[in-house]
């Protein structure tokens, strides 16, 4: 099993910066790098990571992605006059050059190759580069932005050429558009690019028409470039976490890639001068965990932009603690997305429902003009006046934030508890009550759930349970594990114990259709999610969710699209101290499709997840501990279109949820409201398949 988390970082990329005046270029500064490493350094990151040298990328790595003539043009700067430089520089748009930057550029590609090795290669799992200069930005033959080599478009093509990999997915979260990734690999459907980009109708830097929504790939790449434009200022978590579930995930699962590179620039966190976006430093941990389970976990980061030095220094210590595969912290409080963000999102997805098969459901834009941009720019122009009349408003730069809470991963990370005879997974630890449970416990314990009371077996088991999720509030033990004799029992003995005694709501994900507890959920103490093939009898509510898979598990692709589409969102508005995953019988999905499940739910509660297995089960034992401990999950494959009928089920779920749990939501609100009450009340299920366009 690879393991470790390499971080690739030489001072020697700190030497260069910009020698003349140039109000564009002024942010670009050598302590971009030298505060993220330092932030890294102190907070004790650095030391847990497996540190790679640099090394310069050859020209044979540079001409993968440029052409001869910009390579030897760019060549000839390290010998250039100051004159000479500002010259050159001239004829490319915000970007400046330096005697020393060439060897800084040849120096960030080197290190994106370097860690694709070392990933590739099995010597690490996955791994961070903190470079300068950044890459997205910069063509086949030209600089931009910043940018002199595309350190990241090299990095995907080295991977294509040295180790076959088959397919490459780009994820830019920085929050320019990386038009340079765009135009390497338009054509090309063996690399799948998604940007978000600040781009308020075209207005914002690098102000392309190319850079919308509606630029989905060319020829063969049709359907494999993802562009989602942002129209405000101002997104925030809920923003970036509903369109990773909605549009990012279900497509990039789908896809299956071999490796995943992210162009991360932290410029899209709040504070930043440029991205002028209030999403926490906080989100990056998310961001980057929702990634780690695509690709058997191959994942490589490599920096792009990010200004706010102090927002900056958050960010990258949140991506790299995580992908050390500590807890992600508690979400902030997703309250879903921003009207603007839905309408991005709702374009995007109709513009692929024709090249993903996740997508196919999503609804067709209402009318072929209602396009973001018409409707939007006249309503936009009409607030600038108003803007005007009012104050001035505070720059990205003096925004305050809290400082992110300080990550400590419990001294246990996952606790068993297991039957006699069944031997304790590598790195688990086995469970033992450190202290009696209070006697009151013990006999609500028994009288509740015991059928009989001098069964010391089933007692024993059910306090442990009750002491581990206690140890588990208390943050003591980060996971559980528990193989049970009756899975249903030990469920309500759990949610029983949750609801009276801890301070945490607890989301109870349960698969297979047992009986579950439905109604303690009213008070929202409690949240069910209930995976089964079989309609639901129980009274629906805002807190217990059926979610009905005709074909059961068979179809991992139904499945998968549940859990990405409806369970995470759910699980993130949510937000519980605990997740109680809990497997009936012989019900669930294949052994990755499970994990998967598994790695996924470790994002909510910090970690904190349960799970109770019947005690027939012991094969799964192993796979769920390993998933437990953050090993990444198996790829499921390219997935095959999900069966039209589950698609069906799970779009009249959240249809009739999305009131209720905002991060549900995928459209905005310019879908008209007749054709809303048309799909609740008027039309038979059977008819509503029929018009996909409609919701
Ligand atoms: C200043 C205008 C600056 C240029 C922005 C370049 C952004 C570069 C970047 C990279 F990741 F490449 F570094 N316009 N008000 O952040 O995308
Ligand atoms: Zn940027």
């Amino acid at each position: 099993m690879r393991t470790g988390t390499a971080l690739i970082y030489d001072e020697e990329m700190t030497k260069y910066k910009l020698l003349w005046v140039d109000p564009a270029c002024k942010i670009e500064v050598p302590e971009r790098l030298t505060v993220s490493h330092e932030a890294l350094v102190r907070s004790g990151l650095a030391d847990r990571c497996v540190s790679i040298p640099v090394r310069e990328a050859t020209e044979a790595d540079i001409l993968l992605v440029h052409s001869e003539e910009y390579l030897e043009a760019v060549k000839k700067t390290p010998h250039m006059t100051l004159e000479d430089l500002k010259e050159f520089t001239l004829q490319y748009g915000d970007v400046y050059f330096h005697p020393n930057i060439y060897r800084c550029a040849k120096l960030a590609a080197g290190a994106a190759l370097q860690l694709v090795d070392s990933v590739m290669t099995g010597k690490v799992r996955n791994g961070m580069a903190l470079v300068r200069p950044p890459g997205h930005h910069s063509m086949r033959s030209a600089a931009s932005g910043f940018c002199v080599f595309n350190n990241v478009a090299i990095a995907a093509q080295y991977a294509k050429q040295k180790y076959g990999v088959k397919r490459v997915l780009i994820v830019d979260w920085d929050i320019h558009h990386g038009q340079g990734v765009q135009y390497c690999f338009e054509d090309d459907p063996s690399v799948l690019y998604f940007s978000w980009h600040r781009y308020e109708h075209q207005k914002f830097w690098p102000q392309l028409r190319e850079s919308d929504f509606d630029s989905v790939g060319k020829e063969k790449g049709a359907g494999f470039n993802i562009n989602v434009p942002w129209n405000k200022v101002g997104m925030q978590d809920s923003d970036y976490v509903s369109v990773f579930c909605h549009l990012l995930l279900p497509v990039a699962y789908e896809f299956c890639p071999d490796l995943v590179l992210v162009c991360a620039g932290f410029d899209s966190a709040i504070g930043d001068p440029e991205g002028e976006m209030c999403a926490a430093p906080d989100v990056f941990a998310h961001l980057t965990h929702l990634l780690m389970n695509l690709a058997g976990g191959k994942l490589c980061a490599v920096l792009e932009g990010g200004y706010n030095l102090t927002s900056l220094a958050q960010s990258v210590c949140q991506t790299v603690q995580t992908l050390l595969g500590d807890p992600a912290p508690r979400p902030a409080d997703l309250a879903g997305p921003c009207k603007s963000a839905l309408e991005s999102l709702h374009c995007v997805r109709s513009a692929h429902r024709q090249y993903w098969s996740c997508l196919k459901h999503a609804a067709d834009l209402p009318s072929p003009d209602i396009s973001t941009k018409r409707v939007k720019l006249a309503e936009e122009e009409d607030e600038e006046v108003t803007l005007d009349k009012g104050e001035e408003e505070e720059s990205a730069e003096e925004k305050v934030w809290p400082e992110p809470l300080k990550r400590v991963p419990p001294p246990t990370r996952t606790a068993v508890v297991l039957p006699d005879g069944v031997a304790c997974p590598d790195g688990c630890k086995n469970f033992r009550p450190s202290e009696d449970l209070d006697p009151l416990i013990v006999n609500k314990l028994k009288e509740d759930f015991l059928k009989d009371a001098d069964d010391s077996d089933a007692l024993s088991t059910l306090s442990s349970l009750v002491a581990l999720v206690e140890k588990m509030e208390k943050n003591e033990v980060c996971s559980g594990l528990a193989l049970v004799r009756d899975v249903s029992v030990a469920m309500m003995c759990v949610v029983q114990h949750a609801a009276s005694a801890l301070r945490n709501r607890v989301l109870v994900v349960c698969l297979g259709d047992g009986k579950v507890p439905s109604h303690v959920t009213e008070d929202g103490k409690t949240c069910v999610v209930q995976f089964s093939d079989k309609e639901s009898e129980e009274q629906e509510s805002k807190y217990y969710i059926p979610v009905c898979l005709k074909k059961g598990y068979g179809d991992v692709s139904g499945f998968i699209q549940a859990v990405l589409g409806l369970l995470l969102p759910l699980g993130y508005e949510y937000d519980p101290g605990l997740v109680l995953l809990v497997r009936m019988s012989d019900s669930g999905p294949c052994e990755s499709a499970w994990q998967q499940l598994t790695g996924l739910l470790l994002g909510l509660a910090q970690g904190h997840t349960l799970v109770l297995l019947q005690e027939g089960e012991r094969t799964r034992v192993g796979p769920t501990a390993s998933s437990l401990l953050g090993d990444p999950a198996p790829s499921l494959g390219q997935l095959p279109a999900p069966t039209p009928e589950d698609v069906e089920s799970m779009e009249r779920l959240r249809h009739r949820l999305k009131a209720d749990w905002k991060l549900l939501q995928t459209t905005g609100d310019f879908t008209t409201a007749a054709a809303d009450i048309n799909l609740t009340h008027c039309l038979t299920s059977a008819q509503l398949l029929k018009l996909p366009g409609l919701y």
